[in-house]
């Protein structure tokens, strides 16, 4: 298996598309593309699952929802035994600076990994076609120097997509000749039990809401300072404020809930539905590997993939036990 992540509109559907030869991911601003997706594609002779994640948007999703599924799609993948061969970090050499949505998908990303994983991290720029060369050299200089330094350190590649089939499979390619690698995230949500919010991006995103949380209690403080100082008379400013006041409580309370969602302990309810799961599957052997079957639980495999997948499966003699040396590729 390979993820692809990267901020919003970085071109990971692209990617993944590109690598498939067909539309099988939502491209573009569709709020289908808001969720996880994995799809079934072929690189030489190697079958490989792809998983297209979203990027950390706060006005799609929070960021809580969407470490959730990465943390429950990632732990159904250690937990089932499919075989991770590294991450694709896209990033488009056409943006002038590094948002806050891209520093915060990059900082939480770094931390779903974990040091020892970053050699499995191919940090790819992409859209050079849509770039002077020399100002695209500029900014990919200064990647290499600020943002991607530490991760380059620590053995991730540095590498540029130029949109087309061949440099995606190329991309691929160099990922699939790696050691197979175990993310942080992975082993302290499967191995070690944790809560979401006690691994090092649940209690990033943990902190981030929590300094919400704090803004909001002092928006509410203020207004019903203001609210008592008003005179008696003024009963429109009155209505307005108490309006102001409800907003704020009802901002408070979706962030309560968004901190309680990370406090679960994601690997072990990802194992639970796996062992619940596991019988039913068996039914449909051999007709569906039961690797993939399993990971449907968590990640979706888009319309468009499932021709993908018939396709995927041509020629392989359809023996349970021969399915799953192949999707040790995965
Ligand atoms: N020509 C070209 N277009 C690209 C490339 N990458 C992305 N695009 C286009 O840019 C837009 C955004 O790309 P997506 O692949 O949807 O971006 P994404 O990273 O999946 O975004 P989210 O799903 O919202 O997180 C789409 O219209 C793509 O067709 C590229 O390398 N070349
Ligand atoms: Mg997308």
């Amino acid at each position: 298996m390979i993820v692809v992540v990267g901020v919003t509109g970085a071109g990971k559907s692209y990617f993944i598309n590109t690598v498939a030869g067909k539309k099988v991911v939502p491209e573009g601003n569709d709020l289908a593309s808001c969720k996880c997706a994995a799809v079934p594609v072929t690189v030489g002779r190697t079958k490989v699952l792809l998983v297209d994640t979203p990027g950390f948007d706060e006005a799609k999703r929070s960021d809580s929802e969407i470490l959730s599924e990465i943390a429950e799609i990632l732990s159904a993948q250690y937990a089932v035994g499919v075989e991770l061969k590294g991450i694709i970090y896209l990033h488009r050499i056409t943006d002038i600076r590094f948002t806050r949505g891209a520093v915060k998908t990059l900082d939480i990303f770094k931390k779903i990994c974990g040091d020892l994983a970053l050699k499995n991290v191919l940090l790819v720029t992409s859209r050079w076609g849509e770039v002077d060369e020399d100002l695209g050299s500029k900014r990919e200089r200064e990647l290499r120097e600020n943002f991607w330094a530490y991760m380059l350190h620590k053995g991730s590649t540095l590498t540029r997509f130029h949109g087309d089939k061949p440099g995606a499979a190329a991309l691929m390619s160099q990922l699939l000749s790696k050691d197979t690698v175990v993310l942080d995230l992975q082993r302290d949500l499967v191995d070690e039990g944790r809560n979401l919010d006690q691994t090092s991006a649940g209690q990033y995103v943990d902190d981030g809401l929590e300094k919400k949380m704090r803004e909001y209690e002092r928006a509410i403080a203020d207004l019903d300072q203001m609210k008592r100082e008003l005179m008696e008379e003024d009963r429109a400013m009155k209505r307005r404020i108490q309006q102001d006041c409800a907003d704020e409580k009802a901002r408070l309370q979706k962030t309560e809930g968004e901190r309680e969602n990370l406090r679960r302990p994601v690997g072990s309810e990802v194992q639970v539905k796996i062992k619940g799961k596991r019988s039913g599957i068996y039914k449909y052997l051999p007709f569906i590997p039961a690797v993939v079957g399993l990971m449907s639980t968590f990640v979706r495999f888009p319309g468009g993939a499932y021709d993908q997948f018939i396709a995927w499966l041509e020629g392989t003699p359809f023996d349970p036990s021969m399915l799953a040396d192949i999707f040790l590729a995965f």
